[in-house]
């Protein structure tokens, strides 16, 4: 009965993306608190507000984006171009040099795609979620789950982390919270096993949407390998064309750090796109441009907290207001 309710009550959303049921951001409020705590000013807008353009602020803005966590290469790819293109058009006010840089980001920002791909026409929607153990992909699932159930989506979480001890009982409770059906194997269950089992049911069940949780343990490459491969495999033997999206989650507290580990998973499996959680524990939004920079993958999704409404569709025009708009 309440799920009816709720579901009455539910806007109408694209059918490929929840982004409609995830409460707009309206804006980045938790990257706005992030660099107002920060006492260095990362808040990049003040740099703006001198009255010239010259090499102290080229240098000034280098060292800005490199704290906040944009990394050395693309900070540098950056700052070479903005110098070109004012040398090129003779900018010589600091507000007009601070737009080309909005600009400059937004097209790089705007390259791929931030929505997830589409739902297949028919047949269950399929969504593989990797990374490693506490980067926040069980509460991630948990999160987009829960905005699925409320676009009236059917939704099966798959427990395919059978390797920590509580992942399961943890996913359960998502479950429970996002109004979504939870499959689990034993304790123990070969992972392949548990996901090949979640499709079969959510085939059964007319289920629209499938979140499978995977473990993330990168101590040795080769075993993740071996999982990640064989789960892939499982998913697109259940489910012709699946899994229709990868998502890895990374930690955004972990800045550069993040990157070296999205290099091997995006070599173990074929990621579509990157949920960065933990983004209102950081001052350092930079690693948005790194990610999508360095790695050629879209941010899709940033988790701004623990709780099921903490997760906002990336919007990189609104990202970009706040890191390089004026400063408030
Ligand atoms: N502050 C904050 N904590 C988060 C976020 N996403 C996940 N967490 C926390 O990070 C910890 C690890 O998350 P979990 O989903 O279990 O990670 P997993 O091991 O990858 O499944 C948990 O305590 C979560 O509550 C986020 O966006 N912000
Ligand atoms: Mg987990």
């Amino acid at each position: 009965m309440i799920v009816a309710v709720r579901r009455r009550g539910a806007p109408s959303v694209d059918a490929a993306t929840p982004a409609g049921a995830i409460e707009s951001s309206g804006g980045f409020d938790w990257l706005r608190r992030g660099l107002a705590r920060t006492t260095a000013g990362l808040g990049l807008g003040a740099l703006f507000s001198g009255s010239k353009v010259d090499d102290q602020l080229f240098e000034a803005l280098e060292e800005a984006l490199i704290a906040a966590d944009v990394g050395v290469k693309t900070t540098t790819i950056l700052i070479n171009e903005l110098r070109r293109a004012a040398r090129q058009d003779g900018i010589s006010e600091p507000g007009a040099l601070r737009e080309r840089l909005k600009a400059l980001v937004l097209a790089r920002l705007t390259q791929r795609p931030s929505a997830l791909n589409p739902a297949p026409a028919s047949g269950p929607h399929v969504i593989l979620v990797v990374g490693v153990n506490g980067s926040g992909k069980t509460t991630t699932i948990g999160k987009l789950g829960a905005a699925f159930v409320r676009s009236g989506k059917k939704v099966v979480l798959g427990a395919g982390d059978t390797f920590r001890a509580g992942a399961v009982e943890q996913l359960r409770v998502w479950s429970e919270r996002a109004g979504a059906e939870l499959i689990a194997g034993g304790e123990g269950a070969d992972p392949a096993a548990v996901l090949h089992d979640t499709l079969e049911a959510a085939k059964a069940r007319g289920a629209q949407v499938v979140l499978c949780d995977t473990a993330g343990r990168l101590q040795s490459k080769k075993p993740l390998m071996e999982e990640l491969g064989k789960v892939h495999r499982v998913i697109g033997r259940a489910v012709p064309g699946a899994p229709h999206e990868v998502l890895l989650v990374l930690d955004g507290t972990m800045g550069q750090n993040a990157l070296s580990q999205a290099r091997i998973f995006g070599e173990v499996t074929g990621v579509t796109g990157v949920v960065l959680t933990k983004l209102d524990g950081t001052a350092k939004g930079g690693v948005v441009i790194a990610v999508m920079e360095e790695l050629g993958l879209p941010v899709k999704f940033v988790g701004v907290g623990e709780k099921v409404d903490d997760l906002r569709p990336f919007d990189a025009a609104a990202f970009v207001e706040v890191l390089l708009g004026e400063a408030p």
